[in-house]
């Protein structure tokens, strides 16, 4: 208990400065134990379980996230334990705690188009990166007469394995994110925002292989229901 009540308090003092409000890194928030865990249970799941897309393949847990509200599932243990992490730290109130875990995989050289996460959800996303790192690209939104226009990468964060990040405010509604397709990344400080708070020290220019990287996106989705199942009349 004194353990949560010390993470509540302290996830501040992983704020990354110098980007509008607001983004928090942790460094191994999970353990390299529960990093093998999560890899082995994702992958066990039955092929089904999987939606697969044309440059990556996802599982939705806790329901199918929908403009008419989702469908509320359960959680499984082995899931719900990281979901119950993130809720100690004190990022969702009461009202609008996480019950949703998205699961992207990326192989190298896959990505995800800039894009935001939008009204199905509440404005605040934690991402849990397993097995590899990534490199997490922002854009500015820019709408001018409701015409979207291609907007020009603003700064970038580096997810590394085993890490948290947590974004809300201003980064969730007024910019894109996006995950550029590359086999590898390389260290450049003026532009990777969050690298004094990583737990590897860095050299610039360094480049760094990706390997299959799991994100574990865990969120609030407003409106849920419970499907009733009707046995008989
Ligand atoms: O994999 C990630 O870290 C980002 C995932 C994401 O942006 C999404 O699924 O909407």
């Amino acid at each position: 208990m004194g353990d949560e009540n010390e993470q509540r308090s302290n996830y501040s003092k992983n704020a990354i400065r110098q980007v509008p409000p607001s983004a928090y890194y942790i460094p191994n928030f999970i353990s390299e134990d529960e990093e093998k865990e999560i890899i082995k249970k994702v992958n066990a799941a039955p092929l089904p379980k999987w939606t697969q897309l044309s440059h990556r393949r996802l599982q939705n847990w806790g329901g199918i996230p929908h403009p008419k509200g989702m469908i509320a599932e359960k959680i499984p243990d082995w899931l719900q334990k990281y979901v119950d992490k993130i809720s100690n730290l004190g990022v969702f109130d009461v009202n609008t705690l996480p019950n949703h875990v998205l699961i992207n995989e990326y192989l190298p050289n896959q990505g995800i188009m800039a894009h935001s996460d939008g009204p199905l959800f509440h404005p605040t996303v934690t991402t849990i990166s397993c097995g590899s790192h990534t490199v997490l690209e922002f854009y500015k939104r820019i709408n001018t007469d409701n015409v979207e226009k291609e907007a020009e990468l603003e700064f970038s964060f580096f997810l590394e394995p085993r890490s948290l990040l947590i974004l809300q405010n201003e980064l969730y509604s007024n910019y894109l994110h996006s995950i550029a397709e590359r086999k590898s990344d390389i260290i450049t400080k003026c532009s990777i925002k969050n690298i004094d708070l990583c737990s590897n020290d860095y050299k610039e220019g360094q480049a760094i292989e990706r390997e299959t990287r799991l994100s574990l996106t865990i969120r609030h989705v407003p409106k849920t229901s419970k499907l009733k199942l009707k046995f008989g009349r």
